[in-house]
Formats: C-alpha cells, sequence, structure tokens
C-alpha cells in the first residue's frame, strides 16, 4: 500500500487541508499520515478564528519517524503558516525524500490576494520549496505572488507559459497551475514538465462560483492519483473532474454551506473515475 505524508495545517471546521487530504487520500486507498502545522477553529476566511501555531511539533515529529525507520511515497505540502514552518518542511525533504515524490501546493492565497495572516514576504519564502519538488501546483495568484510577477485577471497564453517556466526556473521538476481560463465557460489546469518540456492542459465546464478548499481537493485528488502511478496529466484530469463534481454537488444543494464543498458526497465519482 502507498504511503504518504500531508503536512498542513488542521482546520476543524471548513473543509481544506488537511480536513480533506485525509479523507480523500484514504478513499483512493492511500496511506495517509499527517503532520499538522496548526489547528484552527475554522479556516481563515471565517472572522475570528482560533489558531494554536504547531511549530515546534514538527521536529519531534520528523525524528521519532525516523528513529523509526518510516519512509514514504510522497510527502505533500499545504498551508504552511510560517517562515519556520517552510525550513522544517525541507527537512522533511531531506530526512524523507529519498524515493518519495515531493509534491508541493503553496497554498496562501487566491483572486489575486494573499490570505489573512500572510505578510508580503512569505511567498518568496514559500518559493524556497519549489526547489527538488517532483510537481509544484499553485494557483495562478500564488504564482504570480512567488515570482514577484503582477497577477493579471485577464491574461493570455505566453502569460501562462511565463509563469510556468517561472516555477521550473525555481527548481520544481514539473510545474503545474490550477484555475487557468482561456475560453469563457471553461477552468482547468496546465502543466510544464522541465525535463521533457511536454505541456499539458485539462479544462472542465466552469461552475459560476469559487468555493474554499477546493484547491486542497484538488492536490490531494493529485497527489493520490500520482502516487498510484498515473503520469501529472492523468493526475491533473483526474483532481479536475473531481474537483468540478464537488461543486456541483454542493450546488445541487439548496442550502449549501459557504466555506467549503460536498466532496464527501463526491466520493463515488472519484472511485469510479479512478478506474478510467
Ligand atoms: O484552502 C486553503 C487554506 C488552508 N488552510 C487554511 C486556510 C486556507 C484558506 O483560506 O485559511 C487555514
Amino acid at each position: 500500500m502507498k504511503r504518504v505524508v500531508s503536512i498542513q495545517d488542521l482546520s476543524a471546521v471548513g473543509k481544506c487541508s488537511l480536513t480533506v487530504a485525509l479523507p480523500i487520500l484514504s478513499a483512493m486507498g492511500v496511506e495517509c499520515a499527517v503532520v499538522p502545522t496548526a489547528v484552527l477553529s475554522t479556516h481563515t476566511q471565517f472572522q475570528g478564528f482560533t489558531f494554536r501555531d504547531l511549530t515546534d511539533e514538527m521536529d519531534p515529529i520528523a525524528d521519532h519517524w525516523k528513529q523509526q525507520g518510516l519512509t514514504f511515497d510522497a510527502i505533500c505540502t499545504g498551508y504552511l503558516g510560517s517562515f519556520r514552518q517552510v525550513d522544517i518542511v525541507k527537512r522533511y525533504f531531506r530526512d524523507f525524500g529519498e524515493g518519495a515524490k515531493l509534491i508541493v501546493d503553496p497554498a496562501m492565497g487566491d483572486n489575486g490576494r494573499l490570505y489573512t495572516g500572510f505578510g508580503p514576504e512569505f511567498p518568496k519564502k514559500m518559493a524556497e520549496l519549489m526547489e527538488g519538488a517532483d510537481l509544484v501546483l499553485p494557483n495562478i495568484t500564488e504564482a504570480a505572488f512567488m515570482l514577484g510577477k503582477e497577477y493579471r485577471e485577464s491574461y493570455d497564453r505566453s502569460y501562462i507559459m511565463e509563469l510556468l517556466e517561472g516555477l521550473l526556473a525555481l527548481g520544481a521538476k514539473t510545474a503545474a497551475l490550477t484555475g487557468v481560463s482561456f475560453e469563457a465557460g471553461r477552468l482547468g489546469a496546465v502543466s510544464l514538465d522541465g525535463e521533457t518540456g511536454a505541456f499539458s492542459e485539462y479544462y472542465t465546464d466552469r461552475l459560476p462560483v469559487n468555493f474554499h478548499g477546493t484547491g486542497d481537493i484538488y492536490s490531494a485528488a493529485a497527489a493520490g492519483a500520482l502516487v498510484l502511478g498515473r503520469t501529472v496529466p492523468e493526475a491533473l484530469a483526474l483532481a479536475a473532474d473531481y474537483t468540478a463534481e464537488c461543486i456541483r454537488l454542493t450546488l445541487a444543494e439548496e442550502n449549501h454551506s459557504w466555506y467549503g464543498v460536498n466532496f464527501e458526497q463526491a466520493t463515488p465519482y472519484l472511485l469510479d473515475r479512478m478506474k478510467k
């Protein structure tokens, strides 16, 4: 059985980060170890959330795992709360990276803005995790901030290629970008393989709302597919189809929550989609 470790926060309510990565990877038949980097009462889009930083636990957890001889097929990172956590993640990459895919989702912002709590210097620090990562999957906002490039709402292919090439220049082996749209009503992800130069793109119908946590759902599903042997383009397509289904099911519920999507109800779809 494949085993991955997911390093990100535990937002008690909010359907993002660990509360989606763990169930999604489990449903896919992948063991998911966790390093909770912080415990929040909710994700940061709620007002007045509590935040308990767990940075001090991260090294002792790694020490124990090393002593136990644990190994992983992938190390997946998401939302990180501080500069120090980025440095400790690098230690996880050094200590557990052999034979593991390093998958980095630099969850920091969306729609041209950083999430509450991140200062303007943080994206440059997060950018350090691009170096040596097998797959990085920022959205356009996160890529633009990490690269110190202008965020654009409307763009063409050359802007997207510039971001992908920038991510490769930071040292990522394969760069993906999520939330890309070249055509009204279609939204998807693109990728550029730094070794072969292969470009991939995959789009689904764009649903008329933006939901929180869908980036985390997307990267968990992509990571699962990747460790189960799919290629990057296949993994990105599977994750896009699954995320779109999560949003569809959410919209189908009349009084759906505002803070996250009904990813749980899309589990049968995910398992079915994995057979293709
Ligand atoms: O979904 C990204 C995310 C993860 N973790 C926390 C967040 C957010 C987005 O706001 O607040 C704590």
